[in-house]
């Protein structure tokens, strides 16, 4: 008798992927790795809002948009909160939990419904240095000559 063909493995993970860059596509694209298929949970203004104080530079629709149309992402979906993690890797049937070594040890009581993996950061690259050296060259720009 034919062994039966192994369900296919779905990779969760989440993030708020704002002003997106390479650091982002890095991890993504080493999460895909992992399983089959690669879904998405992009963090919502409102989670944002309620846990930093202030909405990202872009929209939820934007930064679910951009990380939908990459070609290592099967789907998205919107995390609305930070403490639902449980309830969408059942809702997802996912068998890998996939996060940035930021979260280190954060997520590991979830290790009794799939596996939990920790990636590490691409190192020189985030976010606020981003919006930091736009902020610099800017400064620059405008100095009168
Ligand atoms: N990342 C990375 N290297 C960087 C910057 C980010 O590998 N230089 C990873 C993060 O570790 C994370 C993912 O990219 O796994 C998305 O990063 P953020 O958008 O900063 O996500 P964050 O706001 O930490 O997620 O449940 C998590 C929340 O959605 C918040």
């Amino acid at each position: 008798m034919a062994a039966a063909t192994p369900r296919p493995q779905t990779v969760l993970t989440f993030g708020t992927f704002d002003v997106f860059h390479h650091g982002h596509l890095n991890l993504l694209q080493r999460a895909a790795r992992r399983g089959d298929r690669l879904l998405v949970g992009v963090s919502t203004d409102a989670l944002n809002i309620s846990k930093k104080g202030r909405a990202p530079i872009y929209p939820e629709h934007e930064r679910l948009a951009i990380v939908a149309g990459l070609r290592c992402v099967d789907a998205v979906f919107r995390e609305e909160s930070l403490d639902l993690k449980r309830h969408y890797l059942r809702e997802h049937r996912a068998d890998v939990l996939v996060m940035g070594d930021d979260w280190a040890g954060r997520f590991d009581d979830l290790g009794d419904i799939c596996t939990v993996t920790y990636l590490p950061r691409t190192p020189e690259i985030s976010t606020t240095s981003t919006l930091q050296k736009i902020r610099d060259t800017t400064r620059l720009i405008s100095l009168p000559v």
